[in-house]
C-alpha cells in the first residue's frame, strides 16, 4: 500500500481515513476534488473497466449508461439496520442490532475489503456550504461510480473540505464498500457488489457503515442514510425535520406565489409532482426539490424548507414528454448517468413510458438484445437517471437560498387503488399527523422485496425513520406545539392512483389523469389556503365540493369526479381495521393524540 502523506489539516478527518485504509488496505487513496477533471478521469476510467458506456454526444453529452448486476437494483430494507444503543432507540419499524456486534461483524467483512482498489475520500456538504450550520459528511468509498454519481447528487470536493478545515467542523461519516476486493489474480467485473450486504447506521454517533451494494441509496450515502435517517435523529435532538418530500413552488394568474411541500413514499410521484407542468391555463411550476427536505421554523415563525441535494435520482420508467416534460428537458442536457435503462443502437437511452412506440431493437438492462414482442421490459422498473438538479429548466432560483422556503401545505400521498379520495383537507396539525402516521401505500420497485401490496408508511418515511417511529410521531406532534396554527403549513392526503373497478370486481383504470393535471388539485389547496376553496365535509376529511375541483377542459365525467372523490363507508370501514391494527403496533408509547384522532375518525364513520 502506498504510504500516505496528510491530504487534510483536519486532523480529525486524517486520522479516520487514515484508519479505514489501515483496515480496508486499498492499493491507494485518492482525495475526491469535486473537479470537472476529476469527472473526465473517473467517468473514462469506468468506460474503460466496462462498467460505463459513453452515449452519443449529440444526444447525451457527457452521460454514460451502466447496468447493475441483476441482484443489486434497488434499496435492501431488510439489510438496512438501525444500530442505536438500546433496541428502543430503532423502534418497530427499524432492524436493530447493538452498535458493538454490528461493528464487529462489518470491520470483519471490511478487512482487506479494498484489496487491488482504490479508495475514495470525498467530503459533501447535504444543503449549502454557507447554511447557518453547514452539514458535513465524508463518503470513504471504493467504487468510481459512487465518487461521479456523488459529484451530481451533492456539494463535493475541495472546497467543501476546506470549509471543514477552516472551522474543524464536526461531520457525519460515511464508510462505503461494494464488498469485492481483488487479490492477485482476481479479475474484476462490471458491477462489483456482494451477496452479503449491511446498511448500518448509528444515530448515536452520526456515522453510516455500508457493505455490499453499489446502488443507489444503498450506496450514495449523503441521500437516504445521511440527509433521511441520521438527518431524521438529529432533526429530533435539535428541534428541525429531515422528510421525504418535494418541494413545488406555485405562482397562480395572479401572480401569487406558494410553497408546497409532499411527502409520498418511493416511485409514488414525488419528482414528477416537483417538475409538474400545469395543465391550467396561467399557472406556473418551479422545482426547489423532488425527494428531500429538511424544514426548520424561521424567524417569522413558519417552517421553511430546504432541499439538502444537488442532484436528481429519479425513476426512469414512466417519464417521457407526456408525462415529465421538464425530467427530458433536464437529462437531455447531458452530464447524467443512466442504470439499468435500455441503450439503444444510437447510443442514446430508451425506458418503457418514454415514447409511445419502442425502438425496434435496444439493448437491454441486462444486456441482452431486446425487441417489442420479447415479452420483458427493456429496463428495471427501478432504473433511474442521476442528473444536476440545476439542469432543470423550472428550477425556482429559491433553490440557493440557504434558509429555504416557507412551507403554505404538505400533502401526504400514496398508491392506493382503493378507498383514499383524491384529494382531502385534514381539520388541523394533529388530524394532519394522524393522516401521515397512518398513511398507507401499494409498495414499488424501489426497495427490494414484494410490489403492490398495501403497507403503512408513516410520513412516506417508514424505511427513513433513523429512530423509534413512535417518537418520531411524537416529534411531529411537538412541532406543530412550536407555531401558531395560522402559521403552520395546512397538511392534505392526495391519491393520484385511484382506479375504477371493472365489472368482473378487478381494478381498472386510473381514474384521475394525474401529472400535469394534478395541478388543478393543487388549485383547490391553494384556494382552501386563500379561503375561497369550496368544500364538504366527509367523515374522513374536508373533499372539494361538486363544482369546486376545476376540471375545464378534461375529458372526465361526473361521474367519474365524483368516484374520484368519494368517502365510501364500506371501504373505510376496511381501512379502519387496518389503522387500528397499525397503530396497535406502537404499543404503550403511540402519543395519545393518536387515539384521540382514531376516536373521532371511528365517531365520523358512525363505528
Ligand atoms: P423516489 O425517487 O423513489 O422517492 O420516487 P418519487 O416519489 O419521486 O416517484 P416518481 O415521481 O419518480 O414516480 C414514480 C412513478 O410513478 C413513475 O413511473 C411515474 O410515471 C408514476 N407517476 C408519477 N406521478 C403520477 C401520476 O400523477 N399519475 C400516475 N398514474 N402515475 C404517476
Ligand atoms: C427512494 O427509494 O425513495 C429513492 C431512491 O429516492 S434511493 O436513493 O435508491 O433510495
Ligand atoms: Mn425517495
Amino acid at each position: 500500500m502506498t504510504i500516505m502523506t496528510a491530504a487534510t489539516t483536519h486532523a480529525g478527518l486524517q486520522a479516520w481515513v487514515d484508519e479505514v485504509a489501515a483496515l480496508t488496505t486499498p492499493d491507494q487513496v485518492v482525495w475526491s476534488d469535486g473537479s470537472d477533471e476529476e469527472w473526465q478521469r473517473l467517468t473514462q476510467e469506468l468506460v474503460e473497466s466496462g462498467t460505463f458506456v459513453k452515449l452519443d454526444e449529440d444526444k447525451k453529452p457527457n452521460s454514460f449508461w451502466a447496468a447493475s448486476d441483476p441482484s443489486d437494483v434497488a434499496r435492501v430494507e431488510d439489510r438496512t439496520f438501525i444500530c442505536s444503543a438500546e433496541p428502543e432507540g430503532a423502534g418497530f419499524t427499524n432492524n436493530w442490532k447493538a452498535p458493538a456486534e454490528m461493528k464487529a461483524i462489518m470491520t470483519d467483512l471490511y478487512r482487506g475489503c479494498m484489496t487491488g482498489r482504490t479508495m475514495y475520500v470525498i467530503p459533501f456538504v447535504m444543503g449549502h456550504l454557507n447554511a447557518d450550520t453547514p452539514m458535513y459528511g465524508v463518503e470513504i468509498t471504493d467504487s468510481a461510480y459512487v465518487v461521479v454519481s456523488m459529484k451530481i447528487m451533492a456539494r463535493i470536493g475541495t472546497e467543501v473540505l476546506r470549509a471543514m478545515e477552516a472551522t474543524d467542523a464536526g461531520f457525519v461519516k460515511g464508510l462505503h464498500s461494494v464488498g469485492f476486493p481483488l487479490p492477485e489474480g482476481t479479475a474484476d467485473v462490471k458491477w462489483p457488489c456482494s451477496d452479503t450486504k449491511y446498511i448500518a447506521h448509528f444515530p448515536e454517533t452520526r456515522e453510516i457503515w455500508s457493505y455490499g451494494s453499489g446502488y443507489g441509496g444503498n450506496a450514495l450515502l449523503g441521500k437516504k442514510c445521511y440527509a433521511l435517517r441520521i438527518a431524521s435523529a438529529m432533526a429530533r435532538d435539535e428541534g428541525w425535520m429531515a422528510e421525504h418530500m418535494l418541494i413545488l413552488k406555485l405562482t397562480s394568474p395572479e401572480g401569487r406565489t406558494h410553497y408546497i411541500a409532499g411527502a409520498f413514499p418511493s416511485a409514488c410521484g414525488k419528482t414528477n409532482l416537483a417538475m409538474i407542468d400545469p395543465t391550467l391555463e396561467g399557472w406556473s411550476a418551479e422545482m426547489v426539490g423532488d425527494d428531500i427536505a429538511w424544514m426548520r421554523f424561521g424567524k417569522d415563525g413558519r417552517l421553511y424548507a430546504v432541499n439538502p441535494e444537488f442532484g436528481l435520482f429519479g425513476v426512469a420508467p414512466g417519464t417521457g414528454d407526456h408525462t415529465n416534460p421538464n425530467a427530458m428537458r433536464t437529462v437531455e442536457k447531458g452530464n447524467s448517468i443512466f442504470t439499468n435503462v435500455a441503450l439503444t443502437d444510437d447510443g442514446d437511452v430508451w425506458w418503457e413510458g418514454m415514447t409511445e412506440q419502442p425502438p425496434a431493437h435496444l439493448t437491454d438492462w441486462k444486456g441482452r438484445d431486446w425487441t417489442p414482442d420479447n415479452g420483458e421490459l427493456s429496463s428495471h422498473p427501478n432504473s433511474r437517471f442521476c442528473t444536476p438538479a440545476k439542469q432543470c429548466p423550472m428550477m425556482a432560483e429559491e433553490y440557493d437560498e440557504p434558509n429555504g422556503v416557507p412551507i403554505d401545505a404538505i400533502l401526504f400521498g400514496g398508491r392506493r387503488k382503493t378507498t383514499v379520495p383524491l384529494v382531502y383537507e385534514t381539520r388541523d396539525w394533529n388530524h394532519g399527523v394522524f393522516v401521515g402516521a397512518t398513511l398507507s401505500s401499494e409498495t414499488t420497485a424501489a426497495a427490494v422485496g414484494q410490489v403492490g401490496v398495501v403497507r403503512r408508511d408513516p410520513m412516506a418515511m417508514l424505511p427513513f425513520i433513523g429512530y423509534n417511529a413512535a417518537d418520531y410521531v411524537g416529534h411531529w406532534l411537538e412541532i406543530g406545539k412550536q407555531a401558531d396554527a395560522s402559521k403552520l403549513p395546512k397538511i392534505y392526503q392526495v391519491n393520484w392512483f385511484r382506479r375504477d373497478v371493472n365489472e368482473d370486481g378487478t381494478a381498472g383504470k386510473f381514474l384521475w389523469p394525474g401529472f400535469g393535471d394534478n395541478a388543478r388539485v393543487l388549485k383547490w389547496v391553494i384556494e382552501r389556503l386563500d379561503g375561497t376553496g369550496e368544500g364538504v365535509d366527509t367523515p374522513v376529511g374536508v373533499v372539494p365540493a361538486p363544482g369546486a375541483l376545476d376540471v375545464s377542459g378534461l375529458d372526465m365525467t361526473d361521474e367519474d369526479i365524483a368516484k374520484a372523490l368519494a368517502v365510501n363507508a364500506d371501504e373505510w370501514a376496511v381501512e379502519l381495521g387496518l389503522i387500528e391494527e397499525w397503530l396497535a403496533k406502537f404499543g404503550e408509547s403511540l402519543p395519545t393524540q393518536m387515539q384521540d384522532e382514531l376516536a373521532t375518525l371511528k365517531a365520523n364513520l358512525g363505528q
